[in-house]
């Protein structure tokens, strides 16, 4: 059904609200360029990582510096700062938007944000499964959803895995969406994952990451939602050991570069960066695999209990997020043109 126009002007007015919450932080404008005077050796280019140094993300941009050092026969190398030492997600990307970082790596989720387009990879049961959201995050949705960061201070350069977010608990089980009734969700930091736990009847409380732990441990939450990996390396299911299979979500990672820096590269070294962003992919790919395989395996042996609910009532549930999201045409038009890829492409 089309939007009206009263909807899509709430819509948009939404948006820029967001967009100016986020960006207004006169303290970690200070603390970029404080961070930026830092920067002596202008070839050795910095990253940031919420994850620890041994994660899939982390992985993937260690390689993407070792190719990057090896095919600049030297001149250009890359460190990536991981644990959340830069800070949460969205002052790292702050920063890179006002130059103070090269580089960071965080999920989508944030950018929603930063661009509209953002907000697409992250809508509940988008992708059908990891084959999908590969297909169209490597053809022409995922192109033009990382060249909308562009005029946003952020030169978007390549896609990893995150697989499936579901939810987990520190008791309830999650069989169907009233039993998010009454439990207060931790959720990043983006509209659309609020309005999602809302719509399925949770309360929705955003947090960074770093966070979370304590704030189950306190009782500040019941509960939060992520993928086996995250869910094992952030040692939350000490605290919430009910994970339930929702699988509601598949937003993926982005590695975004900072214009501000990507604009004082010769052409030559941007190509270089992008190609060597890309052959990180496949490498992060397979590391990604395993770890999964490996983390649910493991979290099944440490006992967390494991809920497989019906994926239908989740899914007829967070109807009305789509559209509340998808007011715009031209956003309706790339989150259909994912979700009807067809099996052959995906
Ligand atoms: C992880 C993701 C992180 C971070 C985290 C979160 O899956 O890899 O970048 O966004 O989720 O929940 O904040």
């Amino acid at each position: 059904m089309a939007a009206s126009h009263a909807e899509r002007n709430g819509a948009a007015a939404r948006f820029r609200l967001a967009r100016r919450r986020f960006l207004a932080g006169g303290a970690l404008a200070m603390g970029g360029a404080a961070l930026a005077g830092c920067w002596k050796n202008a070839n050795l280019l910095r990253s940031a990582d919420a994850h620890p140094a041994d994660y899939p993300t982390v992985a993937a941009v260690n390689e993407m510096g070792r190719l990057l050092r090896a095919r600049s026969g030297g001149r250009l190398a890359l460190k990536t700062y991981a644990g959340g030492q830069l800070g949460a997600e969205k002052d790292t990307l702050e920063i890179a938007i006002l130059g103070g970082l090269d580089f960071t790596r965080v999920s989508i989720a944030p950018l929603s944000a930063v661009a509209e387009e953002a907000i697409v990879p992250t809508l509940p049961f988008l992708f059908r499964d990891a084959r999908h959201m590969r297909a169209a995050l490597d053809g022409p949705p995922g192109r033009k959803i990382l060249a909308a960061l562009e005029p946003h201070g952020l030169i978007g350069l390549c896609f990893y895995d995150a697989g499936a977010r579901s939810f987990y608990t520190r008791g309830r089980r999650i069989e169907r969406p009233e039993d998010l009734k009454g439990l207060k969700i931790r959720v990043m930091n983006s509209d659309m994952f609020v309005a999602m736990v809302e719509a399925l009847g949770g309360d929705a409380v955003p947090m960074p990451y770093g966070e979370v732990y304590q704030g189950m441990l306190q009782g500040v939450v019941d509960g939060a939602e992520n993928n086996w990996p995250s869910y094992e390396s952030s040692r939350h299911f000490e605290v919430a050991p009910v994970y339930s299979l929702t699988r509601h979500v598949m937003a993926p990672e982005a590695l975004l570069m900072s214009a501000k820096r990507w604009r004082k590269l010769s052409a030559s070294d941007q190509d270089l960066i992008r190609e060597c962003a890309a052959d990180s992919v496949p490498f992060m790919r397979a590391l990604w695999d395993e770890r999964s395989r490996q983390a649910e395996a493991r979290l099944r042996a440490a006992g967390v209990e494991i809920v497989a609910p019906d994926p239908a009532p989740f899914v007829e549930a967070v109807r009305p997020v789509w559209d509340r999201y998808l007011t715009k045409p031209a956003l309706r038009a790339l989150a259909e043109e994912i979700r009807d890829m067809r099996a052959a492409d995906a």
